[in-house]
């Protein structure tokens, strides 16, 4: 089946309603759920906070269409809404491949299913921690900006598990907001990240906020740590392939 040239999903691009969640002040700032009120606003909060996010998931639908093997699943782990799904499914070259998105957020994985219904390959949806998924014969695997929310006690583990269920050439696209070891250098990507938060109009109490929320809930890795955990779960041809300020995407393949 020759690649499908359908334009992305409007639902799933246009940013719809805008993230306010962080506008007023609160006495007690909570840890970070990817509750109703996320899921109401996602496309606009996502859009507004990570830099290329656009690009990251157009790219990871190019990168699914050039790995994608006959017969193989696709697996977009920590999917929230479907963004990537939908940019796998738009670039599959195969019409008898499965796309299977997992998310623990029941908020998410209800609004997913309403999105991703209609034309199109069909998508398995399943309600679960990617901790618990069996991985199999899979081509693709994409983790777009979620390792980051999985204990880092559980990355190696996770990672060893999705190797050993990849069929020899699949690629694995790693996406994550990094940190430097370099203090200087940490601290100036930190400021260009909240300076683009700033361009997209989130206020300093919203950018305060938000941070304090994500504190222990999103951690963050070097990017050498994420090569050396990728090299040691089994992956060769380790190659980050965009990064902007501390947001990077990784590639890399399980060998022949
Ligand atoms: C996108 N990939 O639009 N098991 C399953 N899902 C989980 C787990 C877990 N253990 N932990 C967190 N999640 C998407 C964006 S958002 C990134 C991914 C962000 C889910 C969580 O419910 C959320 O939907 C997603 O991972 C992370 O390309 O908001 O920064």
């Amino acid at each position: 089946m020759a690649a499908r040239h359908t334009p992305p999903d409007a639902r799933m691009t246009s940013p719809g309603p805008r993230d306010r969640i962080y506008a007023t002040a609160r006495d007690n700032v909570e840890p970070f759920r990817f509750d109703e009120a996320v899921v109401r606003v996602f496309p606009d909060m996502i859009r507004r906070s990570v830099p290329g996010y656009a690009t990251m998931v157009e790219m990871t639908g190019v990168i699914a269409g050039r790995y994608a093997q006959p017969g193989s699943n696709l697996y977009d782990l920590g999917c929230s809404l479907g963004a990537v799904t939908l940019a796998m499914r738009h670039q599959l070259p195969h019409a008898d491949c499965t796309l299977v998105a997992v998310d623990n957020s029941p908020a998410m994985i209800a609004q997913a299913r309403t999105l991703l219904a209609g034309d199109g390959a069909p998508v398995d949806l399943r309600c679960e921690d990617i901790r618990d998924t069996r991985f199999a014969r899979a081509s693709v695997v994409a983790l777009n900006f979620t390792l980051q929310f999985i204990d880092p006690a559980d990355r190696p583990a996770l990672l060893a598990r999705i190797a050993d269920g990849m069929l020899p050439g699949g690629a694995l696209v790693l996406s994550e907001k990094i940190r430097y070891a370099d203090a200087h250098e940490q601290q100036l990507n930190e400021a260009l990240h909240h300076a683009f938060k700033r361009a997209e109009g989130y206020s300093d109490l919203e950018i305060a906020q938000k941070r304090s929320a994500l504190e222990r809930v999103l951690v963050p890795d070097t990017l050498d740590e994420h090569v050396a955990r990728l090299a040691a779960a089994g992956f060769t041809d380790i190659t980050p392939w965009f990064r902007c300020f501390n947001f990077a995407s990784l590639i890399a393949r399980k060998p022949q």
